[in-house]
């Protein structure tokens, strides 16, 4: 019984070394060194190459190494039969939100203007937008947007959320299923993204959707890049529907050095950070999952493959 470790764009050995804390006795293993492929049963996996997972015959459990698990559905070769399981961690909550707070901060200070007045020498304050004139919308209202929703609430931010099921969320005025989508947009000036990636929710930040927002109207897509319709944005923002937006994750990653989003002068990009796994914090869980896939018992954050998240 082995635990393979496969992943792109992140370094495998912090994810050995965590887990190996846990218990020296793991027979871990990082691809493409898997050695036997028989002897894989579990897989710790972010952004797999498609295809790789079919070549272990007696894999029973794939273990995002953070919350989305879109990465993992999208294989059109991945096995039938298999467990899937995700990360939860208030860690990752604390963090999207001291991230989600510094970008709206930023937004109502106008710093994207100071940071490109800058290369001027341009001196030009304007008093930052206020507070009670902003509503911030937070488009799903799970593990992390149930939270975030409730912190910018406590903060005399008026919040408005948007789930598939309903919820009671004090402060917060909550919003249900495609019927009450557009109320939702409607009343939103800030709009926070924080739906996992599903065929449901594939490409819903587009023209029709944006235009719906409240006038001042920004975007902070901290979800998934195919979320959003690039070119719509770039319409939104040169017709003034949108000020601007920030960016932490996109539909190619890394985004490409000659990718538009880096010169805008109206989009900050950040490097799909908002909310970073540590292995350390997160090793017991993904340990505890392996070990209940050995024992067959029920395990940790089981995603519903139907729902897709
Ligand atoms: P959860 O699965 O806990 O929550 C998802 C929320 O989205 C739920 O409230 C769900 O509604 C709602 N939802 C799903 N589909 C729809 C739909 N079609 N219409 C309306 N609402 C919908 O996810 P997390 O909060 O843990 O994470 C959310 C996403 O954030 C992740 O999938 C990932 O893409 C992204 N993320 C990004 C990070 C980053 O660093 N940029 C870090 C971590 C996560 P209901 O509650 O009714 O089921
Ligand atoms: C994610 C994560 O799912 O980093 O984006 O956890």
């Amino acid at each position: 019984m082995t635990l393979l470790v496969i992943c792109q764009n992140k370094e495998p050995q912090p994810w050995v070394d965590a887990l190996m804390k846990i218990d020296s006795r793991l027979d871990i293993r990082i691809w493409p060194d898997e050695g036997e492929p028989n002897d894989i049963t579990f897989a710790l996996v972010w952004q797999h190459p498609h295809g790789v997972l079919q070549r272990y015959p007696n894999l029973k459990t794939v273990s995002s190494m953070g919350a989305g698990v879109d990465h993992i559905l999208q294989d059109p070769q991945l096995p039938s039969g298999l467990k899937l399981v995700r990360i939860i961690d208030p860690g990752l909550v604390d963090d999207m939100f001291d991230y989600l707070s510094m970008a709206v901060a930023s937004y109502r200070h106008h710093q994207h203007r100071y940071f490109n007045y800058q290369a001027s020498g341009r001196w030009s304050p304007d008093a930052p937008l206020k507070k009670s004139a902003l509503t911030i919308g937070v488009m799903g209202l799970g593990q992390l947007g149930e939270v975030v929703a409730s912190r910018f609430a406590a903060q005399n931010f008026k919040v408005v959320g948007w789930s598939t099921s309903e919820k009671n969320i004090p402060q917060v005025t909550a919003f249900v299923g495609e019927s009450q989508q557009k109320e939702f947009f409607n009343r939103t000036n800030i709009l926070i993204n924080l739906l996992p990636l599903t065929d449901a929710t594939r490409s819903i930040l587009n023209a029709v959707n944006l235009s719906q927002l409240k006038k001042p109207a920004y975007l902070i897509n901290v979800g998934r890049g195919q979320h959003l319709v690039e070119d719509d944005l770039r319409h939104l923002l040169e017709s003034e529907k949108l000020s601007g937006a920030c960016l932490d994750v996109f539909s190619e990653e890394p985004l490409s050095v000659d990718h538009w989003f880096w010169r805008h002068p109206q989009i900050k990009v950040t490097p799909h950070v908002s909310s970073l796994t540590q292995p350390d914090r997160v090793a017991p869980q993904i340990v505890q999952n392996y070990q209940q896939t050995f024992l067959g018992l029920p395990l940790l954050n089981q995603v519903d493959l139907n729902r897709g998240y």
